[in-house]
């Protein structure tokens, strides 16, 4: 079977172009990776390329040592990853030291895979630990409201996590574990993937100040879905701040309480304060 018929390289074309149709991926923003299982890797062997060089990651990801990663390219666009997935994203492979990738489909055109590499295999290392090997989606969204909101609120796990729950009910049962959030920081490189996937190891989102989110999750569904509600969650955010910005009522403390319980979720007690 062709690479772009196998299911996995369809929803993730799927998901890309959902994200574009949201507006979220202006000009060549944002990213998209997903670690393939054995089974997929043995299903595409016999249609990869051999000769291709090793580059480095920029990063050492020694838990990700062998594996097999769908990541889109840097400078492309996701308006034409449905249009021409092979020229848009790439399949890569990781060295035995976790150290160096190499290019083994995709990327017809010519080019390298996303400039957040570092960023998405970091999180990916910190991922699979964390959830024993059931993440295997990394995605980076320039989600506006989202954005516009690091404008305006403190830069704190706490404020970000309890401003955002109160904004429907739906959240602390889609994002129960908080959201984490990375100050201002130079994009494409080490430091920042390593601020992130600290915080990866407690949440699987992580805004980052002025520029957009990161998700990670098991499928593309329910990446793609955390994107989707806490960026809806922000865009009611900036609704309520827009409107004058004061509450007449909320989500209140005891109310998230009463949430968790009916819901059989955990809410961290440090999200819970007073207001
Ligand atoms: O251009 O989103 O963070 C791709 C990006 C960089
Ligand atoms: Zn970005």
């Amino acid at each position: 079977m062709r690479i772009l018929e196998q299911r996995f390289v369809q929803n993730f074309v799927k998901m890309a172009d959902d994200g574009f149709q949201q507006g979220w991926h202006e000009r060549n923003g944002g990213n998209l990776s997903y670690r393939l299982t054995r089974h997929q890797v043995e299903a595409v062997s016999d249609r990869l390329l051999d000769h291709a060089e090793w580059h480095d990651i920029g990063a050492a990801v020694p838990d990700l040592a062998g594996e097999f990663f769908l990541v889109t390219g840097t400078g492309k666009y996701f308006r034409n990853i449905i249009v021409d997935p092979e020229a848009c994203i790439a399949l890569i492979e990781i060295d035995d030291k976790g150290e160096k990738y190499r290019i083994r489909w995709g990327l017809a055109d010519g080019g390298l895979p996303t400039s957040e590499l570092p960023t998405h295999l970091l999180n990916h290392e910190v991922k699979k630990r964390v959830s024993g090997g059931k993440h295997r989606v990394i995605y980076h969204a320039h989600c506006t409201n989202v954005i516009a909101l690091t404008y305006v609120m403190p830069l704190t796990d706490l404020v970000f996590t309890r401003e955002l729950w109160e904004m429907a009910t739906e959240c602390p049962v889609v994002f129960p574990e908080g959201v984490g959030v990375v100050p201002w920081m130079v994009p494409g490189g080490r430091e920042i993937g390593v601020a992130t996937s600290k915080l990866m190891e407690e949440y699987n989102a992580v805004i980052w100040a002025h520029h957009g989110m990161f998700c990670s999750g098991e499928d593309f569904d329910s990446t793609f879905g955390l994107m989707h509600t806490i960026e809806k969650s922000a865009e009611i955010l900036v609704k309520v701040k827009s409107m004058g910005g004061e509450k007449m009522q909320t989500i209140g403390t005891d109310d998230l309480r009463a949430l968790a319980k009916g819901f059989n979720i955990t809410l961290p007690e440090k999200f819970l304060y007073e207001k």
